[in-house]
């Protein structure tokens, strides 16, 4: 069985797990704790040397990337419906994983730290750093806005691994404060995408934490 170290509180956590729902893939969770900072020590820097969230293992195999692990579930759990081995079709969502690694993420993930993590923490939030990251967040939201109008999901007309690794970056966008109201067709997709069972299924803390605003 799939062995997942993550803390789902975390964008890529959440990630991981809702695409293991999706896939149907069995899996167990160890807990590290992210607001106790057990990502940045042994053991968990064993496993991944990035000290970032999260991690897998499949027996002595060990992986990292969270899109990455995506990808393996997707082939592991024997069916290509959410992963096509139709070479246009994934070469589409490895597309989307990696404009949602390179770009995506790290954009929304700003809005994640600044908006719904440190009022957690009772820090102050970066007022300048979430005014200096909008306009590149704009730019990107108007790319995936483009293509969901479309096609229903990221990846054409049935839900893929793309769609959850390009949700993930912004599962709570409303406590992240993210300007989605310019972006019509972005607010149809994550309402369809907030409706499917393995989104439900593993909402994490964060959602659940009472809004500090
Ligand atoms: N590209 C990596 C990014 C991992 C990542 O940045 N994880 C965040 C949580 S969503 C983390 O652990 N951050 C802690 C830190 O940067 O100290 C992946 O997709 O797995």
């Amino acid at each position: 069985m799939l062995e997942v170290h993550l803390d789902p509180a975390t964008i890529n956590s959440r990630k991981v797990l809702a695409g293991l729902e999706l896939l149907g893939v069995p899996y167990k969770i160890n807990h590290v704790n992210y607001f106790a900072g057990a990502h940045k020590q042994p053991p968990y820097t064993d496993l991944n040397p990035n000290g970032v969230l999260p991690a897998a293992k499949d027996g002595d195999f060990t992986l990292w990337e969270s899109d990455a692990i995506l990808q393996y579930a997707a082939d592991m759990s024997g069916t290509d419906k959410y992963y096509p081995k139709d070479l246009k079709k994934r070469v589409d969502i490895n597309r989307w994983l990696l404009w949602e690694a390179a770009h995506w993420q790290p954009s929304c993930y700003v809005f994640f730290i600044e908006n719904a993590i440190k009022p957690l923490l009772k820090a102050p939030t970066d007022q300048a750093l979430l005014e200096k990251e909008t306009p590149n967040w704009r730019r990107l939201a108007g790319v995936l806005d483009a293509r969901l109008a479309k096609s229903k999901w990221v990846a054409g007309d049935s839900v893929t691994i793309a769609d959850i690794a390009v949700a993930a970056p912004m599962h709570v966008h409303d406590k992240q404060r993210l300007p989605l109201q310019d972006f019509p067709n972005i607010r149809r997709w994550i309402a369809e995408v907030e409706k499917l069972p393995c989104w439900v299924k593993t909402q994490g803390p964060v959602d659940a934490a009472t809004s500090p605003h």
